[in-house]
């Protein structure tokens, strides 16, 4: 009995189609596990604190997407949640509307501590709610050290006439350059917006996104470092703070 015998070209590529088969299962598997990873939601929980009226409300409404209003509700304390996608990676930002008129210690403790960032706002037309960033900043500190994002934010900068109006004088009758104490002396982010006109904010969410994983990369041990070289969660966590 005849054997169907195989072509010679056919045994020689033989491997090399298997090879590619392979190739391709891998290729498959690689796009797959990136598909997962950009399609994870991280969730990342921002406190927003600061003097009454200098916009904290209107700025987490604008960044809602939600339209401007000019009249005043004070708020007590409320929560929002927004998805986004940002450097092709999604996600769900929880924000923490604090209470402005009243001083509420305890339940600031409990927020600073939930927080992965802080956003500290301020007023461009009141020195006096900058002043008041000092002692919030100094909580913040207290409560999470020097590992938590802390970014100020000097808001209603539509209402600024000129280009001194970061130069703010001071209840002591002191000129003061909120940007350069915020940047220099207090060691945190600063920025700029308007709630009114939409500016900035954007800029501001994604600053702090920035910092919290600039920040997590920091504070992982180097790669080289033998008991890390034992823990894959903490490589794991290096991977995706990246
Ligand atoms: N011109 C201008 N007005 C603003 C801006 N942001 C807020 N306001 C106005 O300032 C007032 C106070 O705004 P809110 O957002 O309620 O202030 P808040 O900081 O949340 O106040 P509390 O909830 O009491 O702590 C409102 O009348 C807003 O319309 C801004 O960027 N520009
Ligand atoms: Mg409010």
């Amino acid at each position: 009995m005849r054997r169907a015998q195989a072509y010679p070209e056919e045994q020689n590529n033989a491997p090399r189609t298997l090879l590619r088969m392979k190739k391709q299962v891998k290729e498959e598997r690689i796009a797959a596990v990136k598909k997962r990873s950009s399609t994870y939601l991280k969730k990342f929980t921002v406190a927003v604190f600061g003097e009454a009226r200098t916009g904290k409300s209107s700025l987490i409404r604008t960044f809602l997407g939600e339209t401007f209003k000019n009249d005043y509700e004070p708020t007590i304390e409320d929560f929002y949640s927004k998805q986004i996608v940002y450097n092709d990676k999604n996600y769900q930002v929880d924000i923490i509307d604090t209470c402005g008129t009243e001083n509420f210690p305890a339940m600031r403790k409990v927020d600073i501590n939930k927080a992965d960032a802080i956003l500290l706002v301020y007023s461009l037309d009141n020195p006096r709610s900058f002043e008041r960033l000092r002692e919030l900043r100094e909580e913040v500190f207290q409560e999470r050290g020097i590992g938590l994002p802390v970014m100020v934010v000097a808001n209603k900068s539509d209402v600024v006439i000129d280009g001194h109006a970061l130069e703010m004088k001071m209840n002591d009758g002191s000129l003061v350059n909120t940007k350069y104490v915020a940047e220099k002396e207090w060691n945190v982010l600063w920025t700029i917006t308007s709630a009114k006109m939409a500016w900035g904010i954007e800029d501001m969410v994604h600053g702090l996104i920035d910092a919290f994983y600039a920040r997590r990369a920091q504070t992982l041990p180097t790669k080289g470092s033998s008991w890390l070289k034992r823990s894959p969660i903490l490589n794991s966590l290096r991977r995706k703070s990246k």
